[in-house]
């Protein structure tokens, strides 16, 4: 048995940085995460950082290969119609940019800085299990290597993303749960080429929406909609080419470099939000609590917000027995949540086709297309919305 200040389920953007700014402020956490050092460092996700988590991780002094190694893009393109139209992200939003660094190369920063600070991260535990949330000690036990092992902790954090034990262990009758299921989904590929294009490309067609990001200056991570029931093995690379081909028509003469495709990968996409995000000693952060859909690049952004808020109302706690940051950390935490999950909603709905729309829904979306590129305000507004609106509690 293990006792611990705060005990972490999962190892992820989430859990990994909420021991590391605990840790900054002298209190001790145990994260344990059931899959292997080498799996959750090699996991492609995210690509898309804020301004106010890149500034965050810079503060945290884990920033650094970021700033080395990251992309910083002043600009988005909005593709429609045959035409590409550039949204400038500094000049909208008084100097503010997104950076492009691979998630797994954040976790990796991560899971050095939280072992350099002598912090246990057990890997490869099964059979997770929170008990006691109810009162003063609550508890982990899980199974390692075949034997049983438990941590008693004053608090929980439960960062194990969508399908971890800790959000279930708040009863389902107090749990205030949101969910809404996107009749399509995301064909994800990373491949060797060059950039097609210095910035990244979001494409409404008739065919669907197509996604151009990049990881390297030689590899590339693109993404079309499909039917997200769909099999990876329906897909030849030379069907996937023909469609990215198909739906990046254009105007102006403009292709897409092509490479060997060594990746490939569909993706659901679901709004959820459970807005009971806290229950006794019990606290969700991350993919635990909330769920966007990839086309405003938020999840990871979230995540940074929850870890803010709840390790400044822990060390507050621990500090001045002040405990007034714990018990509105669900009420404030969600505010920021509902932002990315509406912002996510929107861009997706203006840049995805669903299946059996009506005609008029069509032409909302041209109508909005053509408003977000002609109209500063509207292109403020998602500008805002996409370097990231600031964390609350935290100057960055
Ligand atoms: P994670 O990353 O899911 O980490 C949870 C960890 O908990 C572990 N776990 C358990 N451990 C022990 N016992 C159990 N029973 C456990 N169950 C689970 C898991 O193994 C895992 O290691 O959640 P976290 O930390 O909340 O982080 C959330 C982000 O990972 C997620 O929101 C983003 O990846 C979403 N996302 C993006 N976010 C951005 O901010 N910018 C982007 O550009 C962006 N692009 C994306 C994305 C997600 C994508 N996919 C694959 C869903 C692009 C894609 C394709
Ligand atoms: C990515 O590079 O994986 C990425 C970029 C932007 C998004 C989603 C994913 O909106």
């Amino acid at each position: 048995m293990t006792k611990t200040q705060v005990g972490i389920i999962g190892a992820g953007p989430a859990g990994l940085l909420l021991s590391h700014m605990l840790h900054l402020q002298g209190i001790e956490s145990v994260i344990v995460e059931q899959r292997s050092r080498e799996d959750i460092e090699a996991t492609i996700k995210a690509g898309v950082l804020e301004h106010p988590t890149v500034e965050l991780l810079k503060e945290l002094g884990v920033g650094e290969r970021m700033v080395r190694e990251g992309y910083v893009h002043n600009g988005i393109e909005l593709s429609f119609g045959g035409k590409r139209h550039r949204i400038d992200l500094p000049e909208l939003t008084g100097g503010k940019s997104i950076t492009v660094y691979p998630q797994h190369e954040v976790i990796k920063d991560l899971v050095a800085a939280v072992l350099a600070n002598g912090t246990t991260i057990e890997f490869g535990v099964s059979d997770v299990s929170l008990h006691g949330i109810d009162g003063t000690q609550p508890s982990i036990r899980y199974s390692k290597d075949g034997a049983a092992q438990e941590i008693q902790c004053d608090f929980i954090g439960g960062c194990d993303g969508f399908h971890g034990p800790s959000r279930q262990a708040i009863p389902a009758s107090i749990r205030q749960e949101h969910l809404k299921v996107y009749p399509a989904g995301w064909f994800g590929i990373l491949c060797e080429a060059p950039p097609s294009s210095d910035e990244l490309i979001y494409a409404q067609s008739d065919r669907g929406f197509v996604l151009i990001s990049t990881r390297t200056p030689d590899v590339q991570r693109m993404y079309f909609q499909c039917d997200p029931n769909d099999s990876v093995d329906n897909w030849s690379d030379d069907r996937i080419w023909a469609e990215f081909r198909a739906r990046l028509a254009n105007d102006d003469g403009w292709q897409l470099k092509e490479g060997r495709i060594f990746q490939k990968g569909i993706i659901a996409m679901r709004s959820f939000v459970c807005e009971t995000m806290q229950h006794g000693r019990l606290f969700l952060a991350g993919d635990s609590a909330h769920i966007v859909p990839p086309t405003g690049a938020k999840g990871l952004n979230l995540a940074a917000g929850d870890v803010v808020l709840l390790s400044k109302a822990i060390v507050d706690f621990y500090r001045r027995d002040d405990r007034a940051g714990l018990d509105s950390y669900s009420a404030r935490a969600v505010k920021r949540v509902w932002r990315g999950e509406h912002f996510s909603w929107w861009m997706t709905n203006m840049l995805h086709d669903f299946d059996g729309e009506d005609t008029i829904t069509r032409r909302f979306r041209q109508s909005q297309l053509e408003y977000t590129v002609s109209s500063r305000a509207a292109a403020a507004s998602l500008a805002e919305n996409y370097v990231g609106l600031p964390f609350e509690g935290w100057q960055g």
